[in-house]
Parts: C-alpha cells; structure tokens; sequence
C-alpha cells in the first residue's frame, strides 16, 4: 500500500494505484517547495476552514505542530481517529501531501488502510447495501474551538461547519471501486440500518492497516479516494513538525 518512488515519478496515476507514495527527499521543503511538488498532482488547495493557516504561508499550505494553538498551526491531535480528508465538502480534494520537518523519536506514526481490498472482502449483500447507503460526513462531532471562535455562540459555529452526504461505495476514475468511509466524521450521523453495516465495513477496512514511521525530510502523499489514514500519539515532550497541503485532481474524470 505504502510504495517508494522518486519525485520525478509522482503522478496522480501512481498515488491512485498504490493508494500512498513515499518519497525520501532528505531535505526540509519551503511551504513554496511543497506546492510546486502538489502542483504534479493537480491544483493546489488549502484547508477550507479558517484556521490552521500560519501567517507568512501560502494559504494553501498548513502546519501541524506539537505546540499548534488551533489557529496559526493545528494541534497535537489533528488527525487522530480514521478518515478521508475534507469529506465533509461536497466536493473535496483528492491528494493530501504531508512533509515531516521534525519528528519524535518514537510513536506520531501515521496509520493507513486500503479501502479496495476491504471491499472485496465482504459479503455479497453487504456490498449490495453499501451501494444503496449514503453517509452524512460533518466536520462537527471533531472541530476543536480555537481562538479564532471567540464570540460566536455554539449554535452559530455548528451551524456554519460544512457537511456533505456522499455515496458509501464509490467508481474512482482512475479505476477500481472503493469506500467512502471517514468515521471521524460519519460516525454522529450513523442509524440503526447503517451502523452495523459500517462496522462490518470499518473491521475489513482496519485488517489491511499498515503503519508508518516518519523520519525527518520525507513525504508522503496519498489519494483519499483510495485509503484512510490517521495519526497517532507520541510522548508528551517532543516535538512533531509537519507541512501539509492537498490538491484537485484534474486530470481524468476530474472526480
Ligand atoms: O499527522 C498525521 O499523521 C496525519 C494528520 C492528518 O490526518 C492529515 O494531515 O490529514
Ligand atoms: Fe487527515
């Protein structure tokens, strides 16, 4: 699932096909540097909501770092639990690109799993009531208030995160058939019909998972259409420094 290849290969065929790329670029990319490397895989996009935007940056590229105050940089924590990036757009960017400037020495693994075999791996008529199942996919039950809220009510900032509702089972343009999951933010909206069926769905998800262990200076970059990820703990003292853009497929089927 995790392939290494040199950035003179990045494609969005090849992220599409191995699910994530890693590349051992052994050097720090400027926030400009990390654009031109998404710019390969489409248009460049930042983090719709309001935050998590340090000054001086690019408004596409986001910083996630220990110390994150929930506006210039997102928080320890961001991440954490399994998702798609950015579901609960209607129409949300295909690629993420994460870029480790600094991490721990142990744990801040990022954790994937590939939706495709998982698909297969289920019975017939789950995978027909998949097809008929549509998720509710809100930002709301993992949004942190952050400074940047300061004088709005609760009612009002619920109200202005997006949520999108999207097909479970979905055709990827780029070939094969795969699942739109991303529990993180699905799972407040899930019934009595659908629950059990998403669980079925999320175990066969979570056999193929696979960890990775970051060094400093390397990317990864992975299609959200085809695997979810998501981040994990690490020592309470050190320090994780992480560049991160994503990009619009618009090359074939656009979608
Ligand atoms: O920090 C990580 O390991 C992953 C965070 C994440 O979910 C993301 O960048 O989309
Ligand atoms: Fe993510």
């Amino acid at each position: 699932m995790i392939e290494t290849i040199k950035l003179g290969e990045l494609s969005p065929d090849v992220v599409s096909l191995w699910g994530v790329v890693r590349i051992a670029l052994g050097e720090k990319l400027s926030p400009e540097g990390l654009l031109e490397v998404a710019s390969k895989l489409g248009k460049p996009e930042g983090f719709v909501l309001p935050k998590y935007r340090p000054a001086g940056f690019p408004p596409e590229v986001t910083l996630i770092d220990t110390h994150g105050d929930g506006v210039s940089a997102a928080p320890r924590g961001f991440g954490q639990g399994w998702h798609q990036d950015s579901t609960y757009l209607a129409d949300p960017p295909q690629f993420t690109v994460l870029h480790s400037l600094e991490v721990p020495s142990s744990g801040g693994d990022t954790m994937f799993a590939d939706t495709r075999p998982a698909l297969r791996a289920l019975s017939e008529d789950d995978r027909e009531a998949l097809k008929n199942t549509s998720l509710e996919h809100s930002v709301r039950d993992s949004y942190r208030i952050s400074a940047k809220d300061a004088g709005r009510s609760l009612d009002e900032l619920r109200r202005s995160l997006p949520s999108a509702s999207h097909p479970a089972v979905f055709s990827h343009p780029r070939g094969g058939t795969s699942l739109w999951l991303s529990p993180l933010y699905t799972q407040g909206g899930l019934d009595e019909r659908s629950r059990p069926l998403f669980e079925r769905a999320m175990k066969e998800v979570v056999k193929t998972r696979t960890n990775y262990s970051w060094r400093a200076g390397e990317i990864l970059v992975w299609d959200n259409r085809v695997v979810l990820h998501a981040a994990s703990s690490y020592a309470g003292d050190q320090r994780r420094l992480m560049m991160r853009t994503m990009a619009r497929d618009t090359g074939v089927g656009g979608k």
